[in-house]
Parts: C-alpha cells; structure tokens; sequence
C-alpha cells in the first residue's frame, strides 16, 4: 500500500471500522485513491446520494445528501463533470440544472421502480381526464415526465409543495404511498382514478388529491408487523419510516420523513437504538455518524438500483467517461420549469 491509500485507509477505518471489516476498508482505500486521481484529472465532482455503500460516501464523494441537496449541488459546481452516484432521475435531474456539464451515472441500470410506474402519456392523459388541475410529480420520476408536470417535489417538501399551489385539487404522481401520506398531512381527500372510476366530474367536487399507482420496490416491503417485531425484541428502539412507506406502517412509527430528516432525528433525539424502514446501506452511513448508537437493521431489503453503483464502476465512469446521460431538448427546458418552481418552495 502507497502512502495516500494508507492515509485514505486510515480516514476510512477511523470513521468506518465498526461497520465494514478491515481486509474491506483496505481495498476500498486503494480503489477510492485511484477515484480521486481520475478526479482531478477530469476536472470532476462527485455526488452521493445517502443510500449509497458507506466506503463510497465517507471517502471519494464531493457532497452527500438527498436528490434535492444534490441538485442544489449540480446546479452550481463549476467542475466539468458531475459523476451522480445515485439512480439515474437524479442524475437527469442534474443535467437538467446544469445541461453544459457532463453529468455521467457510475451504471446504466441503475433505474428506480417508481420512475417506470408513469410516462409523459400517463400524464397527459390524466390532464384530460381532469382538466385544469396541477401536476405535482415526484422527484422520483424521468425528464419526460417533469416536462408535462407543473412542480416537482421531494420527499422533504412534498406537503409545502402541494400546500404551496393553493388549489382545491392537486393531481400528486407517481408514489401511491407517499400521495396518501401526504393527504393525511395535509387534510386532503384523496382518490385513485385507476381504481375509482370518475365518470361524472361532479364526483371531483370532494376530491382534494388525484393520486398514480406507483410504488417503490423497497419501501412497500415494510410491514407494521416489522415494526412490531423490532418493538418486542428491542422494546427501546425508535422507529423511524419513509413516507414511501404504506400510510399504517408510517402511523406505527415514531417518526417520519424523507433520508435527510432521518438523519437530523437521530442526530437530535440520542436513543440507544433505532430502525430506520428505509435502504439498507443508509443505516450504516448513520450508525458510522453515530458510534454511540445502534442500528437494527433489515437488510433483506435493499434497493436492487442503488446497489449497482459501486466504487469499481465509480473508477470506470471516470476512465472511460461513461455512462453519459443527456436529457434533449425541447424536454430539457420543460422539466426545469417544473424543478426550478420546487427549488424556489424549499
Ligand atoms: O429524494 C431523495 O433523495 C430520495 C429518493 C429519498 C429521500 O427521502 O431523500
Ligand atoms: Fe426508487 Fe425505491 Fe430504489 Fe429509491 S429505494 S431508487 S424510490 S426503487
């Protein structure tokens, strides 16, 4: 081992040697050497989301965060290349902030249930289903789908965003759970015209939330039975749920909120341990904030999307340039109407 990748070894095992094995931190020590050579060579900045592997996210990455941090982040680097590890709405996101930058994804499978649930068509259609009622979609959703939205949202700011329109009815896409969470924060009644039928428009007149039937893979799994499970083993544990989670599973919890605010929870509220209903690889990027504190974890479930960026193809993305994303125009300009009015919410 050189002596940049033992003093990278070094940062890694100091921050990471409760949670990774040492033979594993070694490797990653020489791999995020290596990153951060192709780094400087490409004039590139790294982006992380929070579910990424914790020796990716505590070593080579530039900025650390939630689509909306990383967005912010895109918009305003004044490097060449954005490498975005995360899924690749994210990294469209980033192009569409900041199209003169080569925004590259680390794997070209890196998708996202959510993001497949709905197409520009869906959207159109439901606009003349319901016509002149507002499209919130999701951050979770592909260019296409933006540029026929009115405003994007995240899982930080989606009840202000709705809140933020001031209309008697706000048609919320694609996640099914996070739609109903959101209504019960907000008050509103919420339908689902895929299962309801709306043949008369007067049925609208009660009708405050229009809702799509998309799920993400990884938080529908969660069950209040998990959560009740992890209750009587542990009858201390916080239990902390994603607003992707189905509206009883969030209701059994002690708390909810996107990854950001999870990570605020638990730095704010110390307790002897926590269960967080959400990827996997985010619990040991907080339990390596928090060595004082233990995370139960359920790691049977994992997002198969953000699994595939690793370091190694991080390297790869670098040498080879690859994998480029590029959002065309006239899509480009449309969907950043609807990122940038969110941005301007908060
Ligand atoms: O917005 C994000 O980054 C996602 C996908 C989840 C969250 O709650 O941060
Ligand atoms: Fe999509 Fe769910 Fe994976 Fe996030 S965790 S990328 S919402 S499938």
């Amino acid at each position: 081992m050189n002596a940049a990748a033992q003093a990278m070894y070094e940062q890694l095992r100091t921050k990471l040697g409760r949670v990774l094995p040492d033979f594993e931190l070694r490797r990653k020590a020489e791999l995020a050497v290596e990153i951060e050579e192709w780094k400087r060579r490409r004039n590139a900045v790294i982006l992380a989301h929070n579910y990424m592997e914790p020796a990716l996210f505590y070593s080579v990455s530039d900025f650390r965060g939630d689509s909306l941090d990383l967005s912010r982040k895109a918009a305003t680097t004044d490097r060449d290349v954005i490498v975005f590890c995360g899924v690749r709405f994210m990294a469209e996101t980033a192009k569409i902030l900041n199209p003169s930058k080569t925004v590259l994804i680390p794997s070209p499978r890196a998708g996202c249930s959510l993001a497949e649930s709905i197409t520009a068509e869906d959207i159109r259609q439901l606009r003349t289903r319901f016509p002149g009622i507002p499209v919130v979609s999701y951050i979770n959703t592909y260019a296409e789908v933006k540029a026929e939205s009115d405003l994007c949202c995240t899982s930080s700011n989606a009840a202000a965003v709705v809140e933020s329109l001031h209309a008697p009815t706000v048609i919320f896409v694609p996640d099914r759970y996070l739609a109903m969470n959101v209504a019960r924060e907000t008050g509103r009644h919420i339908i689902f015209p895929s299962r309801t039928p709306v043949q008369d428009p007067e049925n609208l007149l009660d009708v405050q939330m229009i809702g799509w039937d998309g799920r993400c893979e990884v938080h529908e799994r969660f069950t209040v039975e998990d959560i009740q499970n992890a209750r009587r083993q542990f009858p201390d544990v916080v239990v902390l749920a994603h607003p992707e989670c189905k509206p009883e599973v969030v209701a059994a919890a002690d708390f909810s909120g996107s990854t950001n605010a999870m990570i605020r929870y638990v730095a704010e509220h110390p307790a002897p341990r926590y269960l967080l209903l959400t990827e996997c690889a985010m619990g040991d990027n907080v339990a390596a904030a928090h060595p004082d504190r233990e995370l139960v974890r359920l790691c049977s479930i994992r997002c198969p999307h953000m699994n595939e960026i690793t370091m190694e193809d991080t390297l790869e993305a670098l040498r080879q340039m690859r994998y480029e994303v590029d959002v065309p125009e006239p899509i480009r300009s449309r969907a950043r109407r609807a990122v940038e009015r969110m941005l301007t919410i908060g």
